[in-house]
This record gives C-alpha cells, structure tokens and sequence, in this order.
C-alpha cells in the first residue's frame, strides 16, 4: 500500500544521510485529527508534560509525550497510519513496533531552539533500526524545522545529551550520566564545520531519521508563525531492550519491567505493538 510513498531513493538516502524528508505521505485527514489532539493535549497536559521555555516575552514551548494510549486520534495515527510501514521500509526492517509519541508545541515568534542531540543512545533500548520522525501539523519554514547533521548516525562515536533538565528545571528530568559518556560538540558554535540539514515543510509531509542522528535547533519562529509538531518514534528488527547505566530519557525501565520486557528481549507487548510486518 505504501510502497509509492517510500521510493528506492528515499531508502539509499535514508541509509546514508541518516534522515529523508518524505513530501505528502500523511493524508490531510490525520492531520487536522492530530491538530485536534495536540489542541486536547495542551488543555489537558499528561503527567509529563513540560513547559521547555518561557521567553522574556511569554513566549512558551510547550512538550507532551507517551499520550497515544489515551488520545485516541493519536492512537489511532499509531496503529493504522501510513507511518508505520513507511518506517519499516525505511529502516529496511521486516517488522515494526511503535515506541513513543512526542508533541512540541511553540508560539508565534518562538525563538528557543532544542539543544543538539541524539535519541537512540539514551532511550531504553539499543539498534541501529530506529526511526524519529518529525511531523509538523502546519506549515514550517526550513530555519524553522528541526535540523539533522548529515550522516552522524554512522559516527564512530555517541554522546551524552545535553542537560534537558536543565531547560524544564523539573527534578523529574534530571539525567545523570555515566563518567564515560562524551560530551556532544558544540554543533551550533560550529556550524560551518557539519552539514545541516533541514527543509520547507507542508502539513502531510515527515522527516525520519535515524535515532543516533544528532539533531537539534526548530524554533526561529517569525512573529505570525505558531509550530505545532507531532513526533513518534519507530523500532526495526535489530532493536533490543537495554536498561543503559549511562543514563536514559525517557527512562521506559520500570514499565518495561512490570510488563515483563528486559535486557535483550524484542520489544512487544501493549506497550510497544507490532504495528507492520513485511509481506513476503
Ligand atoms: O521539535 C523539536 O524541537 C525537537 C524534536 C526532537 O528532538 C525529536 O523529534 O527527537
């Protein structure tokens, strides 16, 4: 069904990028459900919603996550949209399980950028087969969109994220990391030293990328330009449980645990459902 959504090229790109900007793959319908869900979410936060940012202005950032279980449109984007099987072509994968919804929300003129960082090295898992993909539900300019440096999720090396607690200053979020992790580079004070990609999006169009790629910025709003991002996370065939020492977030060990997930097992369960396989 999806095959035309995701061509040969979009895959080799994928593969040595890191990340593709898909154009139009998600139908206008799941869009303005998804608005509905995201306009519900900001009026009745989860227990882990964060206010990112609060500029001098009163311009708020606002962030909610792990919803897709008691938002239904959300739920619904989870088990039946295209994205899943968009994923798994991607990913080159045979099978795909979801692992958690993320929903940025920025006011007109936002200018707060998201620190550089990486997803896969810190989440409660271990693979190479991951995808984050991030959907604007209205339209974004490209020095407004997420950013991703090319290629780094080939890097010989994976960082440390930068201090997210230090943003929320909520106790819940502070992470500690192990003494071997590495610091990320300053990849903002460094532009000109990476490749940074980014693009002019649409509503209906994703960026995936692979979760070892760094990415970071967004933000950069004009003053008559809201963003509102919908953001799920997709797991392949390599992708195994790994309860990290070096520190996690978000930290899925103690759910894992009472479902009965641990280290090195596949994910599964009505925590993380298989929501595409490849028919041979
Ligand atoms: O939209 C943002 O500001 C951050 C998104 C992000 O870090 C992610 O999708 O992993």
């Amino acid at each position: 069904m999806t095959t035309e959504r995701v061509c040969t090229e979009d895959i080799q790109t994928f593969a040595t990028d890191g990340v593709v900007c898909l154009r139009g793959v998600i139908e206008p319908d799941w869009i303005d459900r998804l608005l509905n869900g995201v306009e519900h979410t900001l009026a009745n936060p989860s227990p882990r919603a964060r206010l990112w940012n609060r500029d001098s202005e009163g311009r708020e950032s606002r962030y909610d996550s792990q919803v897709w279980r008691t938002r239904p449109e959300y739920g619904d984007f989870v088990r039946s949209s295209p994205l899943g099987e968009i994923a798994g072509r991607l990913m080159q994968s045979s099978r795909v399980n979801f692992f958690f919804d993320a929903m940025f929300s920025r006011a007109p003129g936002t200018q707060f950028r998201t620190p550089f960082h990486q997803d896969e090295p810190v989440w409660s898992v271990n693979g190479f087969q991951t995808v984050s993909s991030w959907m604007p539900l209205v339209p974004v300019a490209s020095s407004s969109a997420l950013e991703v440096v090319r290629g780094s999720h080939l890097w010989d090396q994976t960082f440390e994220q930068p201090n997210f607690g230090a943003l929320t200053r909520d106790a819940r979020d502070q992470v500690v990391f192990g003494d071997d992790t590495v610091p990320i580079p300053d990849i903002e004070g460094n532009r000109d030293r990476y490749e940074i990609l980014s693009w002019d999006m649409e509503p209906g169009d994703v960026m995936c990328f692979n979760g070892r790629c760094i990415h970071g910025g967004s933000g950069n709003l004009p003053d008559d330009r809201d963003l509102k991002v919908f953001n799920t996370k997709w797991l392949g065939d390599d992708v195994r449980v790994d309860f990290r020492k070096t520190g996690m977030d978000p930290d899925h060990s103690e759910a894992m645990t009472a479902v009965g997930l641990g280290p090195g097992n596949r994910l599964g369960t009505h925590l993380y459902p298989e929501v595409w396989t490849m028919q041979s």
